[in-house]
């Protein structure tokens, strides 16, 4: 353990990196996606051997997961933090064991020094920005409802401030869907009720997204014109949304990056330097998107 990456020969002839990756859940479109890429690129044939927990969206699960990593003594320990915070004395158990972190997607809070070799993931407060400036251009009068993520979660605090940043005097409510359709659903269909004025919804991820949609028709209103959508992720779904009029404007968010993971576990298993932090690069999408583009996205 350790990062000295003692094992057994892979067929390449190199040692296998043995990773322990600790996902936060299958919460979303954009999940899934991430975690076909993490499992794809950190494949024996590539010389690792990955053990894989999902931790449900639950903070303890994740917990357990890593002192599990460690117990195990595994050659490399990544994670995607369900929230930023309540890290710190895993974190630092982690350290103590010698054995390297690589913090994937969402980000930390933590007052452990040094708590991770590298973090991989999308500027989330960009994304936040990017879609507060379509709505300060494209309606800027709008009546906007909040529809956020999972509470004190990198993605939704960034995404956030960097829309309110933008916008934020347009806001005039907000309530967390936790990223799922469900959720996203019960909250609109309240929101609707305690602020009846809401013409736009900025939601966090496509999928509340979609919830959204089924909430807004339900009260007899048309997504997309009575009720603008603005959204983030940018899953099949998502862009089928756009093209069916029903989502107005979706920041890109981009899951799949397990080729750059797979390098990243490596060089820091081998002892190499590495980046502090590798920024995902992401687009955006507007009503001009095709069926074409929509069937050609992988996920
Ligand atoms: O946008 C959302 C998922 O952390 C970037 O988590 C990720 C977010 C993503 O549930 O769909």
């Amino acid at each position: 353990g350790g990062g000295d990456a003692a094992g057994s020969e892979t067929a390449a002839g190199g040692d296998t990196v043995t990773v322990g990756f600790s996902q936060l859940g299958a919460e979303s479109g954009w999940r899934t996606a991430n975690t076909e890429s993490v499992k794809s690129s950190l494949t024996a044939a590539n010389g690792f051997d990955l053990k894989f927990v999902d931790a449900q969206q639950k903070q303890e699960n994740q917990i357990k997961a890593l002192r599990d990593f460690v117990a195990q003594d595994v050659d490399v320990i990544a994670f995607s933090p369900v929230i930023e915070t309540g890290w710190d004395e895993v974190l630092q158990e982690i350290k103590d064991s010698g054995i390297p972190v690589v913090l994937v997607d969402r980000t930390v809070d933590t007052s452990v020094e040094d708590p991770y070799a590298t973090w991989i993931g999308a500027d989330f407060e960009q994304e936040g920005k990017t879609a507060g400036e379509w709505v300060a251009k494209n309606a800027p009068d709008a009546k906007v409802f909040e529809l956020q993520g999972t509470l004190g979660s990198g993605a939704q605090v960034d995404r956030e401030k960097g829309f309110d940043g933008v916008v934020g005097k347009q806001v005039v409510g907000k309530a967390s869907g936790n990223f799922t359709r469900a959720e996203g659903k019960t909250a609109v269909e309240a929101a609707l009720q305690t602020y009846p004025e809401t013409n736009l919804i900025f939601t966090h991820n496509d999928d509340m997204g979609l919830g959204a949609v089924e909430a807004i028709e339900a009260a007899g209103k048309v997504p997309g014109k009575d009720v603008k959508i603005v959204s983030v992720d940018g899953v099949r779904d998502g862009l089928q949304a756009l093209v069916d009029g029903k989502f107005n404007y979706v920041v890109e968010c981009n899951p799949v990056f397990g080729d750059q993971l797979a390098t990243l576990v490596a060089d820091v298993a081998a002892g190499e330097d590495v980046p502090t932090e590798t920024i995902v690069q992401d687009a955006s999408f507007d009503q001009t998107t095709t069926q074409a583009d929509v069937d050609a996205r992988k996920y």
